[in-house]
């Protein structure tokens, strides 16, 4: 596994071409507009922001200040189409992920993006543009209704579906799975897009991540059994390893290999182009993610990115530090630090004389300002508002053309009546196959259901007529499957899955529970998940105290998750079919004694 493979710098990479004086000057912005917001974060929470003194921030303050060159590095490659996921300590990609974009956008993109009739140079909308994002970002820090979910989600739940930040997440490794099945559902649309997975170096010891790095390194979408279309996941996973948990140091405390990087190897003979990455040098970020990139584009992905960096405050501002790490030690990665190098290879590489970075900074630091006071000033959501956007009341009416035309691989599996009616289990599989018939976004997984039909038979004969693009089978990684739903319906898809039994659906509960039936609410309405679980539940067999429970009662506690028990074939047929247009996740519990 290569480490600091970079040798470059701002002089050598501006004569090879690599990087243009405008996008070293916009990778510098971004950077400065990370701190900028961060500290502000800081000081509100001591009064000390001058422009809001009095404005009492509540929220999460999870900073990264340290990590700059890792955010905004990385999402300096990536294309206004890419996807990102992030996670409790985002603000530097959500930032720079959308700074990135808007600059990538036409002037019509940026007019339609500001609305209200914007108007005015291409210099002015966008700075028109990032002001707005500044001002959208900091409201949802707020909790304002101008947010971007709403103030939904705050700090640790930022997202902008816009162009393509599928959110941040504050499940410790909840959004890896989702990250992979956007990744999927990018790979089944044939999109030449990639997901930048931000996960930090804690997160690779959960189990749902070394799921997800097994999902996505499986050989089915590689090999033969991939048929016309061996196209590797397109996923990156970068690390933002800054060698701490919340307290605990990851490398010689909790785990047993020096370098996470070496995680890949467990999954994937290539060792999924694993490198280490110097994350406080932010040309070097940059130089790693877009080799990754082109790779995953080639369809040779996924690949595992170990950066290595360092927050300066604690795990949150109540945090000290002092307990677990010395002064010693901040003092030496502050030493080169990713920002004050930048800034020295900018002057020296004449990019920008001292008193244009002068104006730089004022820049940053004046937008900042401006967007924090509006946004301080910016209405509240109306607490009679509160549940809203719990559900979605939208369905799918009528399939966009481009997936109506559904090709078929065999004829339909044959469903037989006797005596005019249907059993319970061929109601399931009339149902499932119709919708798979109607609309090619409707895909079909789970563990065993391709070639054998899933454990209860119930949907034999499936693959033989849709193809293993659209049925196929799974590790066994119930919370992978369900989190690889969320990422596959967030990309526009319509999945459904099947568990074999209910209570495997625990395993999975954080992806039902937190993720599903969460991100519709938490995303201010940007984002719908209409993915459908299928899960079985029986008893009587003498299968004991792990395979006999009916959990339907659990989950309907969850707020955001329509929970479905058909009690008749003719039920079963029509829940199933309304629940995979719903635009709601759907867990749809099928009775084996029924079958
Ligand atoms: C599943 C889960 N467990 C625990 C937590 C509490 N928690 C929040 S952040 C954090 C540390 C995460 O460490 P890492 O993934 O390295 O990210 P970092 O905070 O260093 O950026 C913990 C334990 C959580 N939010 N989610």
């Amino acid at each position: 596994i290569p480490a600091y493979q970079f040798k470059g710098n701002l002089q050598s990479e501006l004569a090879a071409g690599r990087i243009t004086k405008q996008e070293a000057i916009d990778l510098l912005e971004d950077m400065l507009m990370i701190r900028e917001l961060e500290e502000m974060i800081v000081k509100l929470r001591s009064g000390a922001y001058d422009p809001i003194r009095d404005f009492n921030y509540r929220g999460p303050t999870h900073v990264s200040v340290g990590q700059e060159g890792t955010a905004a590095g990385s999402c300096s490659v990536l294309k206004l189409t890419d996807k990102l996921t992030s996670t409790h300590r985002g603000h530097g990609e959500s930032l720079a992920k959308v700074n990135v974009a808007i600059r990538s956008m036409t002037d019509e993109q940026l007019k339609a993006r500001l609305g209200g009739g914007a108007t005015g140079s291409r210099a002015e909308l966008l700075e028109h543009a990032l002001e707005d994002h500044l001002y959208k970002f900091i409201c949802e820090l707020f909790g304002k209704d101008d947010g971007y979910c709403k103030g939904r989600g705050g700090s640790m739940h930022i997202a902008d579906f816009s162009v393509g930040h599928l959110g941040a997440n504050a499940i410790v490794g909840g959004g890896v799975p989702i990250a992979t099945g956007a990744a999927m559902g990018l790979r089944y649309l044939h999109k030449n897009d990639v997901v930048l997975c931000y996960a930090g170096d804690g997160a690779y010891a959960n189990g749902v991540v070394l799921e997800s790095l097994n999902w996505a390194a499986q050989a089915q979408f590689t090999n033969d059994l991939a048929d016309g279309h061996k196209f590797g996941l397109p996923i990156i996973f970068l690390i933002c390893n800054n060698a701490y948990g919340m307290t605990h140091r990851t490398d010689d405390e909790v785990m047993g290999v020096a370098h996470l990087a070496r995680r890949a190897a467990g999954f994937a003979d290539n060792n999924m182009h694993a490198e280490l990455v110097n994350g406080m040098d932010a040309l070097a970020v940059r130089d790693a993610v877009s080799r990754a990139a082109a790779l995953c584009r080639q369809g040779q992905g996924p690949v595992l990115l170990d950066v290595h960096t360092y927050r300066y405050w604690g795990h949150s501002l109540s945090d000290p530090r002092n307990e677990y790490r010395t002064k010693e030690e901040e003092a030496a990665w502050k030493a080169i630090d990713a920002v004050d190098s930048f800034k020295k290879q900018i002057i020296e590489a004449k990019v920008l004389t001292a008193a244009e970075l002068e104006a730089l900074e004022a820049r940053v630091r004046d937008r900042n300002a401006r967007a924090a006071k509006r946004a301080a000033a910016a209405a509240d959501p109306p607490a009679r508002d509160v549940i809203k956007y719990m559900y979605t009341d939208t369905k799918c009416e009528t399939v966009p053309a481009e997936f109506a035309k559904v090709e078929l691989l065999a004829p339909l599996p044959e469903i037989k009546r006797v005596n005019g009616e249907l059993s319970y289990k061929d109601a399931i599989k009339e149902a499932l196959v119709e919708e798979m018939a109607r609309d090619k976004r409707v895909i079909f997984y789970g563990e065993d259901v391709a070639d054998y039909g899933g454990a209860f038979k119930v949907t034999k004969g499936l693959l033989e007529s849709f193809g293993r693009d659209r049925v196929f089978n799974t590790p066994i990684s119930e919370a992978c499957i369900c989190g690889t739903a969320v990422g596959v319906a967030m990309v526009g898809l319509r999945p459904v899955i099947e568990l074999m039994y209910m209570d495997f659906a625990l395993m999975s509960s954080d992806q039902i529970s937190n993720q599903a039936a969460k991100w519709h609410y938490m995303s201010g309405a940007q984002t719908e998940v209409p993915a459908v679980f299928r899960v079985s539940v029986g008893a009587g067999k003498g299968y004991g105290g792990q395979h006999s429970q009916t959990l339907e009662s659990v989950f309907c506690h969850i707020p955001g998750l329509y929970v479905i028990y058909p009690a008749t074939p003719a039920d079963a047929k029509g829940l199933l079919k309304s629940s995979i247009r719903d635009n709601n996740p759907v867990m749809f519990v099928e009775s084996q004694g029924l079958y």
